[in-house]
């Protein structure tokens, strides 16, 4: 191919201030609860086994998601407007965001924010390639804090900030409501925000979603700790942990934990941490919400809901935010 670009040029050279990956692990192991946060999950094999269960029959996420876009992306394409700069909070599979600005009209940039540093090049050079008309502006950060915008060399309309596949999920309330108040930092007022959010439903549909009959989403779940094997040295017994997922009526949310099967210690960096039978490591919580209450959510971080697609049963939305201009 004439056009196989290798990498970009990520626009800052700063490191992202997160603390150093061990550090944060080990902090999360030795709490009374134990926790590992699913940022983690993403390794290249991780990254191989969560594009699997995109595909899974039980998880209707993401090919919801993407027939909503599919069907009314004229519609989000007028509300967004012309000459807009695209600001992706994460860049995961491209497929999305690639609809996206193929519809959106004459787009001034791009700007993916990621901590991945090689995956974001990657991607980025190839929408270079295959869109040769939008400015693509890679920016290394962790998106949980405000990071500065590059200045694009056609001055956006507005910056719309897109937050796609119900990531905003994995963030507890107090945690989604601060990023909710990055994004409407970044996005700036007359900005806006295209968000996928999963919705609440039957619990028995969410469930299933998140315990394939494949057992992917187990086999997800568990590479979590082949990962610190490798990285991390550690020395966890892949046989002797269980992948759970169960849904959390009260918190509206699914809680994914690594369960010991047995009372042992396992070592991990040089520290020994200790199991008991039944503990669990918590992984992963997939936030469900109803409309009303996503709307007050992001309402309270400066958005205004402007509109809501679903698919034809409601499991999924994609909702449309704007920041009111002050008044
Ligand atoms: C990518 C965070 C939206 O919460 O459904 C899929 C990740 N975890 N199966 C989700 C996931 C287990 C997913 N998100």
């Amino acid at each position: 191919m004439a056009n196989e670009p290798a990498r970009m040029e990520i626009t800052n050279e700063v490191e992202p201030a997160v603390s150093s990956d061990a550090a944060d692990i080990l902090a999360g192991l030795k709490l009374q609860q134990k926790h590992i946060s699913p940022k983690y999950f993403y390794d290249e094999r991780g990254s191989e086994l969560f594009e699997q269960i995109t595909a899974l029959p039980e998880y209707y996420l993401t090919r919801t998601e993407l027939g909503i876009m599919q069907v009314h992306l004229p519609e989000m394409a007028r509300l967004i407007g012309p000459r807009v700069s695209v600001i992706e909070f994460g860049s995961g599979s491209s497929v999305k965001i690639r609809l996206l600005l193929k519809h959106l009209l004459r787009p001034a940039a791009y700007v993916p924010v990621d901590i991945s540093g090689d995956y974001l090049q990657s991607m980025a050079a190839q929408l270079a390639a295959d869109f040769p008309n939008i400015e693509i502006l890679p920016i290394y950060a962790d998106f949980t804090q405000p990071f500065d915008l590059p200045d694009p060399k056609v001055t956006p309309r507005r910056n719309l900030v897109y937050f796609p596949g119900s990531t905003i999920g994995n963030f507890t309330t107090p945690e989604a409501q601060s990023l909710l108040r990055v994004m409407r930092q970044e996005a700036q007022e007359g900005g806006a925000l295209l968000i996928g959010v999963d919705l609440k439903k039957d619990p028995r549909i969410i469930e299933a979603a998140y315990n394939d009959a494949a057992g992917i989403t187990a086999e997800f779940n568990l590479n979590l700790l082949s990962r610190l094997n490798r990285e991390l040295g550690a020395n966890f017994d892949l046989a002797s942990f269980e992948h759970r997922a169960v849904y959390d009526d009260i918190n509206g949310r699914i809680e994914m934990q690594l369960v010991s099967r047995k009372a042992q210690r396992v070592n991990v960096a040089g520290t020994l941490i200790p199991f008991a039978k039944d503990e669990y490591i918590i992984t992963e919580y997939s936030h469900k919400y109803s409309l009303d209450e996503f709307k007050a959510m992001a309402e309270g971080a400066g958005f205004q809901r402007e509109q809501v697609w679903l698919d034809s049963q409601a499991l999924f939305s994609v909702q449309y935010f704007s920041v009111p201009k002050r008044s």
